[in-house]
């Protein structure tokens, strides 16, 4: 049978120190340590004796102990395992924010004795010390990454809950309560009798469902994390990169009065209603011979093909044109709007003569701003088309998922073997071995390396 095998039993010996914060310069950096010297590492660059208390900020100053040469004024920030963020005894300097500054006071610490960290150490040791869960781990690396308050909260949600794990470990212990029963049987056929397949099989039945309704949900909601795709086409000149720029109150996009200006695609993330939207500016659309600009409508198209809604520009001086009206049925099963963009040039014309989409029309002035809050509402009407999350408890990554799923099947498999009277008991044991072994990798619980290597390398160092 399987053991619950706790790869992270063993303490850590090594101490390990990273800049915690992003690179660059900023008002504070943090450089973290974690590990058994974590404490004597401070004290000795601390340029007085420092009474070290847990949870308690002290103000000093660092050296350098070489040359006895003050290095930057800090604040210590120490913490006692197993009450850290590791689980282990940790120390943060937040020194002054300089690139260099924070580097150096780095160098300092593993010159005192502290290994660098790696990409998502700091995490890893909460994991293997049992702070956290893998789960956890990886409602963490989706707080980091989350581009709208949505994921974000159900993130913290799963932090705080182990919402998931728990739910992984109460799929676990009922796996194992079937698995149990079918194994003592065959394994003791005299003392045990054989149980009742159809019962056992309904049991399967009902977590297989179970699991594919969860499933659903999640895959449903994955918008929480990649956010809605909207992409801003038309032809040339028409004012796309500036609506772009006014929706985002950002110069983001090159604007000029050169029909051809934006070659590539350029995509920045809008928070609407808790949900990312990610808006593309794209090349105009026309016929061209330049090789260049015709690179740019390619990506322009394929921007369209993975886009989720439309937004398409056109100059409310010039009107629509046949070249629109082309483009415009080629997309018109897609949800869109048109915007009739620079409302207050002269010649404007805010009637549309006719519109081969269905799609609502809007006239703005990317200029002078003049009917931009009528198109963010419509970016809210899009943010409106998710689901409810309100009954959400966490968010499934595309990793539990696929494990699920193969559990999933493993539920299934089993059951047909069981419903059918000719198949041995003991083949029914198979697949629910393969899911036991599935849940537990999504545990983190007797894993292999490699699992543990793939979900921490998408951290940062420092993290
Ligand atoms: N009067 C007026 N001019 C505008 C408005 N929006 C854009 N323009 C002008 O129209 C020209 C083209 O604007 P862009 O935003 O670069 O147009 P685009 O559709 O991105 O063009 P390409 O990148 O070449 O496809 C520039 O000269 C802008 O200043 C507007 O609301 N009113
Ligand atoms: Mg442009």
């Amino acid at each position: 049978m399987l053991e619950q095998q706790n790869t992270a039993a063993l303490p850590n010996l090594t101490t390990i120190a990273a800049i915690a914060t992003p690179r660059g310069t900023g008002g504070v950096a943090i450089i973290r340590i974690s590990g058994p010297q974590s404490w004597e590492i401070a004290s000795r660059l601390s340029a007085k004796p420092m009474q070290w208390e847990p949870g308690r900020v002290l103000h000093g100053w660092l050296r350098d102990p070489v040359d006895g040469k003050l290095m930057d004024e800090v604040l210590f920030l120490p913490f006692k395992g197993p009450k850290s963020f590791t689980g282990e005894d940790c120390m943060e300097i937040h020194c002054h924010g300089g690139a260099v500054l924070s580097q150096t006071i780095l160098k300092l610490c593993l010159a005192q004795g502290a290994m660098p960290a790696a990409a998502g150490e700091f995490t890893r040791r909460a994991l293997l010390n049992g702070r956290i869960d893998l789960s956890q781990a990886e409602s963490i690396l989706d707080l980091i990454h989350a581009q709208g308050e949505a994921l974000i909260k159900l993130s913290a949600n799963n932090l705080h809950h182990r919402a998931v794990g728990n739910y992984l470990q109460q799929l676990l212990l009922e796996i194992s309560r079937i698995q149990a029963d079918l194994t003592a049987s065959i394994d003791f056929p005299d003392e045990v009798d054989e149980p009742d397949r159809d019962v056992l099989a309904a049991q399967l039945r009902e977590l297989a469902t179970q699991l594919s309704e969860r499933l659903s949900i999640n895959r449903r909601n994955q918008v929480l994390r990649e956010g809605i795709e909207v992409a801003l086409i038309g032809r040339p000149n028409a004012g796309k990169s500036s609506v772009f720029n006014a929706l985002l109150s950002s110069e983001r996009s090159i604007v000029t009065d050169i029909p051809g200006t934006t070659r590539d695609v350029i995509r920045e993330t809008l928070q609407v209603k808790g949900i990312p939207l990610t808006l593309t500016d794209t090349a105009g659309l026309r016929e061209t011979a330049d090789q260049v600009e015709m690179l740019g409508v390619e990506r322009s198209w394929q921007a369209v093909a993975s886009s989720q809604a439309i937004i398409y520009v056109l100059d409310g001086t010039t009107g629509l044109e046949e070249r629109d009206r082309n483009v415009l049925e080629t997309v018109k099963d897609s949800q869109g709007v048109i915007v009739l963009n620079k409302s207050d040039a002269l010649g404007f014309n805010a009637q549309l003569a006719e519109n081969p989409t269905g799609w609502p029309v809007i006239s703005v002035s990317a200029q002078t701003g003049s009917g931009m809050g009528q198109l963010m509402d419509w970016l809210e009407s899009l943010a409106d088309t998710v689901p409810d999350v309100s009954g959400l408890d966490y968010l499934l990554s595309h990793r539990q998922m696929a494990h699920l799923e193969k559990v999933q099947g493993n539920l299934e498999e089993a059951e047909k073997t069981l419903i059918s009277p000719v198949i041995p008991l003991d083949l029914a044991t198979v697949p629910l071995t393969d899911a036991l072994l599935e849940l537990q990798g999504l545990l983190g619980k007797d894993t292999t390396e490699l699992v543990l290597d793939s979900v921490f390398a998408r951290f940062c160092v420092g993290k």
